[in-house]
């Protein structure tokens, strides 16, 4: 067994719980916070077969869409008045962060 841990973004979670839910696959969503833009992002976790992997994988890359978001700048920069000033970055985030564990065991109890 398997299990994949997918990182989405916000707007794409109902639609990646629905169709991997419509074939089957069991998730659990967890609220997440990205380290970087230290915003709300949602890891899923999906148990399957290993068979099944390849397909939950196209299921979620279908459904995530990339997208560019701002993020304020790691430094502050000194501005010509003297003042500290942030300056903003822009971003790729997404479609999806997917990790692929080997599951040891899996039991219900
Ligand atoms: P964040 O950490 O908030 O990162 C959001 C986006 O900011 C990233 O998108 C990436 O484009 C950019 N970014 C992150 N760290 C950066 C850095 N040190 N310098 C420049 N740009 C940086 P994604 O790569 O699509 O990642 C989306 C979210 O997936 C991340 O949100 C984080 O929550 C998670 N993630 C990505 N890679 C990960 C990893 N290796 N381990 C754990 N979580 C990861």
């Amino acid at each position: 067994m398997k299990l994949i841990i997918a990182i989405v973004h916000d707007e794409d979670t109902h639609n990646v719980m629905e169709k991997l839910t419509d074939q089957a696959y069991r998730v659990t969503k967890l609220a997440s916070t990205g380290g970087f833009l230290r915003a709300g992002n949602t890891t899923l976790l999906v148990g399957v077969e290993k068979e099944k992997v390849q397909d939950v994988i196209e299921t979620i890359k279908a459904t995530c869409k990339n997208r560019k978001e701002i993020a304020p700048a790691a430094a502050p920069m000194m501005g010509a008045s003297g003042v500290f000033m942030s300056y903003p970055v822009e971003v790729q985030v997404g479609g999806a962060t997917i990790f692929v564990l080997d599951v040891e065991q899996f039991e219900k109890a």
